[in-house]
């Protein structure tokens, strides 16, 4: 197997520097600080060196699945110690859970997230919006799968879609269903060869069901779901497996919290129709309240814009705003108090 097939390509040479002895190597599993690496010979465990603990400042510097990094590899290559991160050529991170204002690093070099939204209980336009901030800002292309298609009728399965595209969103939709096997060919037409793919999406609505489905056996284990429709986070890491066509695809476990942090770029492509309505409001600070020639309201007013979608986002910038804001105080004081350790122990 060459490194290419497990999706290394020319950007991401450019950028690896590994040091004497050290080899590439790309991270397939993450389970709470240990690691599996895989490279041309296949897969091994791997830890972080001290030094890369050391030196690593946030947990965004801290290897994820889909990463590649510089290993030396031990006795026998049975396993490797991982030295350095290689830049990423995109990222899915999110607030981490919780009070906590950090950010929390999910994946990296992805090519493609499905986020998958279930047809039964667990659809929900205002949910897509926030996964579709997070996948924007990585630089990854987005493409909506709706799971379970054979417990609603045709008619509730066009309403999702009409709602989904009346919210402004663009992205291809795929309908499926691991059960009747409707869509799945779909999915499988669009992975290549060589890039990375994702699935995002809520507990129980189908995920591993699907890997297993394209891997062509039960491979990963799957599981039930409640009366309500809900899952119970039967997959618990994230791990990137390689199909027969060559296309790389990462499990992860449903999301429960979905913050966004810092997300400028990623609110922007994912409201792309509101921005392009406020760039034709008349005044150029326009906050779309009672400002005259404002754009923002003449198109709600005129039913072009929906509220929901426009309310959507309101709601989703001022808690990236204020996550943001947080964050830089906390790195600031973070600094501060390195700075402030380092002189203490410099007057010793
Ligand atoms: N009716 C129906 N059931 C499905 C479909 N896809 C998956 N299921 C069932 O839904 C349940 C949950 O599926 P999983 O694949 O484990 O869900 P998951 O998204 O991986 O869930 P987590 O690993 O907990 O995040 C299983 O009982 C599946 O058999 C589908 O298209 N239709
Ligand atoms: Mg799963
Ligand atoms: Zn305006």
């Amino acid at each position: 197997m060459e490194l290419t097939e497990l999706g290394f390509d020319s950007v991401l040479a450019g950028q690896a520097t590994c040091g004497p002895g050290q080899r590439l190597a790309r991270v397939t599993a993450v389970d709470r600080g240990r690691y599996v690496v895989r490279n041309e010979a296949g897969e091994v465990p791997a830890e972080l060196t001290g030094k890369f603990l050391h030196t690593a400042v946030s947990s965004v510097d801290m290897p994820c699945v889909g990463d590649w990094v510089c290993v030396q590899y031990h006795d026998a290559d049975s396993h490797a110690t991982i030295h350095e991160l290689v830049p990423r050529r995109s990222f899915l991170r999110r607030k981490s859970p919780g009070r906590n204002i950090d950010f929390q690093m999910i994946a990296a070099n992805i090519d493609v997230a499905f986020i998958v939204q279930s047809c039964q209980f667990d659809f929900n336009v205002r949910r897509l919006e926030r996964y579709l901030v997070m996948v924007n800002e990585g630089q990854i292309a987005p493409v909506l799968l709706l799971t379970k298609t054979d417990l609603v009728t045709p008619a509730e399965l066009e309403r999702m879609q009409e709602a989904i595209r009346a919210a402004g969103i663009t992205a291809d939709i795929i309908p499926l269903s691991n059960i009747t096997g409707a869509g799945v060919a779909q999915v499988q037409a669009l992975m290549q060869a060589g890039k990375t793919y994702c699935l995002l999406g809520s507990s129980g609505v189908g995920k591993t069901t699907l890997i297993n489905q394209l891997l062509g056996h039960d491979e990963l284990a799957t599981g039930a779901v409640s009366g309500t429709g809900e899952g119970r986070h039967t997959t618990t890491r994230r791990h990137l497996v390689r199909l027969n066509n060559g296309a790389l695809l990462i499990d992860m476990p449903g999301m429960r919290e979905l913050g966004v942090m810092s997300a400028g770029e990623g609110l922007e492509d994912s409201f792309a129709d509101i921005a392009a309505l406020a760039a034709s409001c008349r005044f150029a600070d326009c906050r779309h309240n009672n400002e005259p020639g404002c754009a923002i309201r003449k198109a709600i007013e005129s039913g072009e814009l929906d509220v929901a979608h426009y309310q959507s986002y309101l709601k989703l910038k001022a808690e990236s705003d204020f996550n943001e804001m947080s964050y830089l105080d906390k790195r600031k004081k973070d600094k501060a108090f390195g700075k402030m350790v380092k002189s203490v122990l410099k007057g010793r």
